[in-house]
C-alpha cells in the first residue's frame, strides 16, 4: 500500500454551520478548527499560523496550537483506492458475504465515502460510537473503523468492550453521550460466519439511522472515491475498559450494558417487573442464540431482575451465532415455539436474536426465552410468546400501545403519536384511533421512524418482521420489547395470590381482539430468487395495478385501490417512492408484495396478506384457516392471475413455490399442525398457492 507524508494546514471553518439539531444535542458549540490534509503545495502549519494568528484570541490560540500537536503526531497515510461497484446502501445498512467485505479496500472504502458525505463539522474533533453483534469479521473491521476514523480527524471513539453493542445499545449510547454518530457492525438477522454475511451501518446524532439522504450520497462517494486517509495507529486492543490516546485522537473501550441498562431502568418499573419474575407460579425462559443479546441478558435479567440464572440459554455471543440463523420468527426459532407449545410450557417465552441449540426440554421454575433465532444477531429484534400462544409482531405493538400508559412508567404522562411500517397490520391503527393519538404509516425500516420522534410526534411504533420499540431510543429494541410485555404482564396480575389464575399472555390479546378486532396476518418469503425474475414479476404486478380499478372483484372481495405505496415525510418533506405493491379491498384486507432490500443474494420476495375480522365468535380460528380465502380466492386465484399469461413469472413462481415447500422463512401464524402435536422439519404446504 502506498502512502506519503502528509502536511496539515490548519483553517477556520469554512464549512457550513452546524445544524442547530446537531449543536443542540451536542451541548456545546460545534467545532470550528478543520484540520485539511493535502499531499503537496500547501503552506506550512507555521506559515498558516502567521496569516491567522492576529485573528485568534489566546483561548483559540491555545487550542488551536494544541490541536497542531495532536494532529502532528497522528501520523496519516493516504491509501490510493479505486470505485467498487454495487456497494448501495439497502433497507438497513451495506448487507454483502462477508469474503466480499474482505476483499482489498471494500470494507474501507465505504468507511471512507461515509466520511466524505457527512460535513466535517459533523466528526471533525467529534465522537463516535462503535459497536456491533459480535459476529465473524467484526474484529478485523472494528480496527479498519477506528483507523479510518482517526485518519479523517474523529476526536473520540467510544467502542463496545470486544466491539460488542446491540444495535439499540449503539442508539442509547449515541443519545446519552452526545456523540455526533455511531457505526453497528452487524447484518442483522442475516446469519454469521466466514461464509455468511456481514454489514455496516451509520447512525446520526440522535441514534437514528441515516436517512437516505445520507446513504444516497454514501453511495455515490462509493463509486468516485480514489482516496482513504487512515491513521498510522496500532490495533487497538479492544478487551479492557477504559481510554487510550493517540495525540487528539482516544479510543475509549466502554462497557456494553451500562448506558443501556440505565436507559431501560428510567423507561420501566424494574420493581415491578422483579416480583413478577420472583413468583413461584410465574416461569420465564430467555435464549440469547449466541448473538449480542445474550451480553445483555444476564446483567438485566438476571442481576437486576432476579431471574434464575439457569435459565439464560446461550448467552454467550459467538461469531455464527452457533452456525444458527439469527432471526427471532417462527421458523428459525422453532426450538422455542416448540418449547412454548409443549406440555409444561413457561407462562412467557420471548427472542431476541438467534440460536442453534434445541430448548426442547427447558423446565425452569423461573424462565425467560430470547430466542435469537426468532430475532436478529443484533438484538433489535423480538418475539413474544405465551403457553401455547404466539403473539404476531403487529399485534404485540397494539398490545403495547394500548397498555403503555398503565404498566410502563415512561409513557405515563402521554402517548403523543404511533406508527407501523406499511406492510405491518392495522391493528395499531385502531389502537391509536381509540386513543385519540396521531398515526403514521411509513415505508419498511426503522429509519423513516427517527425523524416522527424528533419532532415529537411518534411513542411507539413497529413492524410485522419481529421489530418494536419506542421514542427511548431511535431503533427497534428486542430487550425493551420484552420488559414492555413483563410489564404489561406484572401490572394486569399485581396483587393476585399464589394460587390464583394469572392473566396471562394469550388472555391478553383475546382480551385486545375484543376491544378492537382482530387482524389475522401471515407473511411469506421465498428466498434467494433470481433476481430477473423477480423483477420482472413485480414489473408485471406494476402493470396489473395500473390497469385495476376501484370496485373490481377479486372473489367476494372488491378493490378499494391498489397502488406502490410511496412516503412522504411529514417533518422534512422527503419523498421515497416504490415502497411495495399493494391491493387493499373495501374490507381492510390487504395483499402486499414487496422484495427485501436486506439480502445479500438473489431477490427475497415477501408476501404479506392481511384480514380484518371484528367478529368476536371468529377470533380464534387458526390464522391459516382464516386467510384463506383471502389467499385462495376461490376461482381467481390471486397470484395466479398475475402470472398466468407470462411465462417468465411462472418460472419464477415455481422456483419460489419450491422453495415454499423446503419451508425456508415462512413466518406462518397460527400453527394448528403445532397445536396437533406435529414437530418437522416440513410444514404442511402453505396455502398459497402457486400452480
Ligand atoms: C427486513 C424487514 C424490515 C426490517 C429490516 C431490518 O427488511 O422486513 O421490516 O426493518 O429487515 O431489520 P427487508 O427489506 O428485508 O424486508 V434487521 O433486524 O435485519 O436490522
Ligand atoms: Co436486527
Amino acid at each position: 500500500m502506498a502512502s506519503h507524508a502528509i502536511r496539515f494546514r490548519p483553517l477556520l471553518s469554512t464549512a457550513r454551520p452546524t445544524p442547530p439539531r446537531v449543536a443542540a444535542r451536542r451541548g456545546h458549540a460545534p467545532a470550528f478548527l478543520v484540520v485539511r490534509c493535502s499531499s503537496a503545495g500547501a503552506p506550512s502549519a507555521a506559515q498558516a499560523l502567521k496569516v491567522r494568528i492576529v485573528l485568534l484570541d489566546a483561548a483559540l490560540l491555545a487550542f488551536f496550537l494544541a490541536g497542531l500537536v495532536f494532529h502532528a503526531s497522528r501520523g496519516i497515510n493516504s491509501i490510493p483506492t479505486k470505485p467498487v461497484e454495487g456497494q448501495k446502501t439497502g433497507t438497513s445498512g451495506l448487507r454483502k458475504k462477508v469474503k466480499v467485505f474482505q476483499e482489498e479496500n471494500y470494507l474501507a472504502n465505504w468507511i471512507q465515502a461515509l466520511f466524505n458525505s457527512l460535513p466535517p463539522e459533523d466528526y471533525v474533533g467529534g465522537t463516535l460510537v462503535l459497536g456491533g453483534d459480535g459476529r465473524y469479521f467484526n474484529k478485523e473491521a472494528a480496527q479498519i473503523i477506528i483507523k479510518i476514523a482517526a485518519g479523517n480527524g474523529v476526536g473520540k471513539i467510544l467502542v463496545g468492550r470486544n466491539g460488542l453493542l446491540s444495535t439499540p445499545a449503539v442508539s442509547a449510547v449515541i443519545r446519552k453521550r452526545e456523540a455526533n454518530g455511531g457505526f453497528i457492525m452487524s447484518a442483522s438477522h442475516n446469519p454469521g460466519g466466514p461464509d455468511n454475511d456481514w454489514g455496516i451501518k451509520f447512525n446520526y446524532s440522535s441514534g437514528q439511522p441515516a436517512p437516505e439522504t445520507i446513504t444516497d450520497q454514501i453511495y455515490g462517494n462509493t463509486l468516485s472515491i480514489s482516496e482513504i486517509k487512515m491513521a498510522d495507529i496500532p490495533d487497538i486492543d479492544l478487551s479492557s475498559l477504559g481510554a487510550v490516546n493517540y495525540g487528539d485522537f482516544t479510543v475509549e473501550v466502554i462497557d456494553p450494558v451500562l448506558d443501556y441498562l440505565e436507559l431501560m431502568e428510567n423507561v420501566f418499573d424494574f420493581q415491578l417487573i422483579k416480583d413478577l419474575l420472583s413468583r413461584p407460579d410465574f416461569r420465564f425462559i430467555f435464549d440469547a442464540m449466541h448473538a449480542v443479546t445474550g451480553a445483555y441478558a444476564e446483567p438485566i435479567f438476571v442481576e437486576k431482575l432476579g431471574a434464575d440464572p439457569d435459565c439464560i440459554l446461550n448467552g454467550v455471543p459467538l461469531e455464527d451465532f452457533g452456525n444458527g440463523h439469527p432471526d427471532p420468527n417462527l421458523t428459525y426459532a422453532k426450538e422455542l415455539v416448540f418449547t412454548m407449545f409443549g406440555t409444561r410450557a413457561p407462562d412467557f417465552g420471548a427472542a431476541s436474536d438467534g440460536t442453534s441449540t434445541l430448548l426442547m426440554e427447558v423446565f425452569c421454575v423461573k424462565s425467560i426465552i430470547t430466542d435469537r433465532r426468532g430475532g436478529s444477531g443484533d438484538g433489535d429484534r423480538n418475539m413474544i410468546l405465551g403457553k401455547r400462544f404466539f403473539v404476531t409482531p403487529s399485534d404485540s405493538v397494539a398490545i403495547i400501545a394500548a397498555n403503555a400508559q398503565a404498566a410502563i412508567p415512561y409513557f405515563q404522562s402521554s402517548t403523543k403519536g404511533l406508527a407501523r411500517s406499511m406492510p405491518t397490520s392495522g391493528a395499531l391503527d385502531r389502537v391509536a384511533e381509540k386513543l385519540n393519538v396521531p398515526f403514521f404509516e411509513v415505508p419498511t425500516g426503522w429509519k423513516f421512524f427517527g425523524n416522527l420522534m424528533d419532532a415529537g410526534k411518534l411513542s411507539i411504533c413497529g413492524e410485522e418482521s419481529f421489530g418494536t420499540g419506542s421514542d427511548h431510543i431511535r431503533e427497534k429494541d428486542g430487550i425493551w420489547a420484552v420488559l414492555a410485555w413483563l410489564s404489561i404482564l406484572a401490572h394486569r396480575n399485581k396483587g393476585k395470590q399464589v394460587g390464583e389464575r394469572l392473566v396471562s399472555v394469550e388472555d391478553i390479546a383475546r382480551e385486545h381482539w375484543a376491544t378492537y378486532g382482530r387482524n389475522f396476518f401471515s407473511r411469506y418469503d421465498y428466498e434467494e430468487c433470481e433476481s430477473d425474475s423477480a423483477n420482472k414479476m413485480m414489473e408485471h404486478l406494476r402493470d396489473v395495478i395500473a390497469n385495476s380499478k376501484p370496485g373490481h372483484k377479486y372473489g367476494n372481495y372488491t378493490l378499494q385501490f391498489a397502488d406502490d405505496f410511496s412516503y412522504t415525510d411529514p417533518v422534512d418533506g422527503s419523498t421515497v417512492s416504490k415502497q411495495g405493491l399493494r391491493f387493499v379491498f373495501t374490507d381492510g384486507s390487504r395483499i402486499i408484495f414487496r422484495l427485501s432490500g436486506t439480502g445479500s443474494a438473489g431477490a427475497t420476495v415477501r408476501v404479506y396478506i392481511e384480514q380484518f375480522e371484528s367478529d368476536a365468535s371468529k377470533h380464534g380460528l387458526d390464522a391459516q384457516t382464516a386467510l384463506k380465502p383471502l389467499i385462495g380466492l376461490e376461482g381467481v386465484n390471486f397470484t395466479h392471475r398475475f402470472i398466468d399469461n407470462n411465462l417468465d413469472y411462472i418460472d419464477c413462481i415455481d422456483n419460489l413455490a419450491g422453495e415454499m415447500r423446503n419451508n425456508t422463512n415462512a413466518m406462518i401464524e397460527g400453527f394448528e399442525w403445532l397445536k396437533a402435536g406435529y414437530y418437522g422439519l416440513d410444514y404442511p404446504p402453505p396455502p398459497l398457492s402457486f400452480e
